[in-house]
């Protein structure tokens, strides 16, 4: 991905759109202050951890490395693909074999779990191992773990710790942490703008293509954000009149659950959004956003992009109920994207976001804007 930046002038964006944007530095989470050694082998426990994106969903992204009294990093592993075994499993089947492992710390981003799932618990496996102290990064909310792993390892004698760059840990599996917290999808909305703020030009018929903003690269960007997120959605009117597929064509990775809405009985089966090689719900009975989430959250689905129309966005964000907005600006404005269309041409307006709490970077002459709740 080209990330330009620096090319941006920051004095122009406060020019041209009238609101205070900041460019987003790459910023070195771990640089600000010396770390400490617990952090440093938590901070290689989060790089493992990411080595499972896009495979272990819903289940947290987890990473574990056990170390010796020396120093040294004895044994590496992850947790690989849902349903497979954990970051801590991986670890030990790394390692040199040993009877006893009691001057070894054994670090992982996750309090290790306490229940019989789809594999033995950790916090049992670590007992066995008779590890000697082990620090995680932060307690699992999962109600079935949520404090009961550390203290399996506790009463065997173990020492314990959490709390190990414990933003870090929760900002990788904020997805995962909002369904176990929130019992609910975490919600990012997306969409792309002309510079004069305009979705695309009000069109009455199918057929008729909507006004293209983003670039051959911010496409692809947009097929990793479907990649990150177990669900894509969009509302009736942008299922028939763009007939989208919303896979995941040009990343790696799953294709996302796809929910349309659909009360009026429109969408016809060979509609691109119902084909088979991806799955779908429809909802037609209910179609609040509330219930939606819920049925979602009920699914196991933790993250959801909303891809449009504006009559979703504006209604979501109505609600309050959004965990972040991806907004991508492009150069042109609506009348230089329509100067080949039957004029007048009419816009359909972008919604309405608090630009004074965006992060901005930039890719190639597209401007890409990041708002989280606050
Ligand atoms: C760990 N290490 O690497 C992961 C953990 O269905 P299961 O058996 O795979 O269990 C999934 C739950 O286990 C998941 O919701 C989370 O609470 C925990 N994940 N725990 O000790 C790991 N991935
Ligand atoms: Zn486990």
């Amino acid at each position: 991905m080209v990330n330009r930046e620096k090319s941006c002038t920051f004095a122009n964006c406060i020019k041209n759109y009238g609101a205070k944007k900041r460019l987003n530095k790459p910023k070195n989470i771990y640089s600000k202050y010396k770390m400490t050694q617990d952090e440093q082998y938590m901070a290689r426990c989060l790089q493992l951890a990411k080595l499972g994106a896009y495979y272990v969903a819903p289940n947290p992204m987890v990473g574990a490395v056990l170390v010796d009294s020396k120093g040294k990093i004895i044994g590496e592993g992850w947790h690989q693909r849902y349903g497979g075994p954990h970051a801590e499993v991986n670890c030990f089947a790394s390692a040199e074999k040993r009877e006893d492992y009691s001057d070894c710390t054994l670090y992982v981003s996750l309090e290790p779990c306490s229940h019989w799932g789809k594999t033995p618990p950790c916090a049992l496996l670590l007992t066995e191992k008779k590890v000697g102290r082990v620090v995680a990064g932060m307690l699992d909310p999962n109600p079935q773990v949520s404090g009961k792993g550390m203290s399996i390892l506790r009463e065997a004698g173990i020492k314990t710790e959490t709390g190990v760059l414990e933003k870090e840990c929760r900002e990788l599996n904020k997805r995962f942490l909002c369904l176990m917290e929130k019992n609910r999808p975490y919600v990012i909305l997306k969409w792309a703008q002309t510079s004069d703020g305009y979705l695309d030009r009000r069109r009455e018929e199918k057929g008729n293509g909507p006004v293209v903003i983003s670039s051959k690269l911010t496409k692809q960007l947009v097929h990793k954000k479907r990649a990150e997120n177990m669900a894509i959605m969009v509302g009736t009117r942008t299922a028939l009149l763009d007939d989208p597929k919303l896979k995941t064509t040009h990343w790696s990775g799953r294709n996302p659950l796809r929910v349309v809405t659909d009360r009026h009985h429109r969408l016809t089966a060979n509609a691109q959004i119902l084909s088979p090689d991806a799955e779908t719900i429809v909802y037609s009975e209910r179609t609040d956003w509330p219930y939606i989430l819920n049925d979602l959250a009920a699914r196991h689905i933790h993250s959801i992009l909303v891809e449009g129309g504006s009559e979703w966005l504006n209604h979501i964000l109505s609600t309050g109920i959004w965990d972040e907005i991806h907004i991508e600006e492009g150069p042109h404005t609506l009348a230089e994207l329509t100067a080949d269309q039957p004029q007048p041409v009419v816009g359909v307006a972008a919604p309405k976001a608090d630009m004074n709490q965006a992060i901005c970077t930039r890719m190639e002459n597209q401007l890409l804007y990041e708002i989280r709740k606050q």
